[in-house]
């Protein structure tokens, strides 16, 4: 196999952009003939793990299974990019000690939770505030940021940078470490 796979864990808000930049890491690589895998915690929530609600112990054992899947996909040679909230530094970190040195690129999406709850693009952080939602990572429950990831991707108040630059920060990331 000439691909070398890892995975690029992308953690962060809701609504901080891990979804839409994991769909343009995803273009941008397949441009490059690389073979990706997306495995989004809202998607996966839906199948394999829908027996899981949003407390502390499910959210640990939604982001195990994910960073165990993940780590098949890498095994397979596979760029697999995994984007959920994954809010606790202790989940985030014991799937990273599942890969080789170098395979788990965590990139943090650094965004305000300001920034995110004036996108509110599904709603949800509205019904948060109004109570209807309650334990919503950033509004009563919590997300512990990343102390050293990979890659940070700033976005200040105000600013937006799109998501093809963001992606091509992590395709360069990606292309130094030999993963292109
Ligand atoms: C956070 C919630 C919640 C609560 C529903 N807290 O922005 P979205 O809508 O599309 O993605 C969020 C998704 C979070 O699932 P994850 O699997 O990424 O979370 S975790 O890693 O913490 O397990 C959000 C929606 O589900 N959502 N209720 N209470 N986000």
């Amino acid at each position: 196999l000439q691909q070398k796979g890892c995975v690029i864990w992308i953690t962060g808000l809701s609504g901080s952009g891990k979804s839409t930049l994991a769909c343009a890491l995803c273009r941008g690589l397949h441009a490059r003939g690389k073979l990706t895998y997306i495995l989004d915690g809202d998607n996966v929530r839906h199948g394999l793990n829908r027996d899981l609600s949003f407390k502390a112990e499910d959210r640990a054992e939604n982001i195990r299974r994910i960073g165990e899947v993940a780590k098949l996909f890498a095994d397979a040679g596979v760029i697999c990019i995994a984007s959920l909230i994954s809010p606790y530094r202790k989940d985030r970190d014991a799937c990273r000690a599942l890969l080789p040195e170098g395979a788990f690129i965590e990139v943090f999406m650094d965004v305000p939770l300001q920034v995110c709850e004036a996108r509110d693009p599904k709603g949800l952080y509205k019904l948060a505030r109004a109570g209807k939602i309650k334990g919503f990572t950033g509004i009563d429950d919590p997300y512990e940021p990343p102390l050293k990831s990979e890659i940070v991707l700033q976005q200040e108040v105000g600013l937006c940078d799109s998501a093809e630059d963001l992606a091509e920060i992590v395709i360069t990331y990606l292309d130094e470490k030999g993963y292109l």
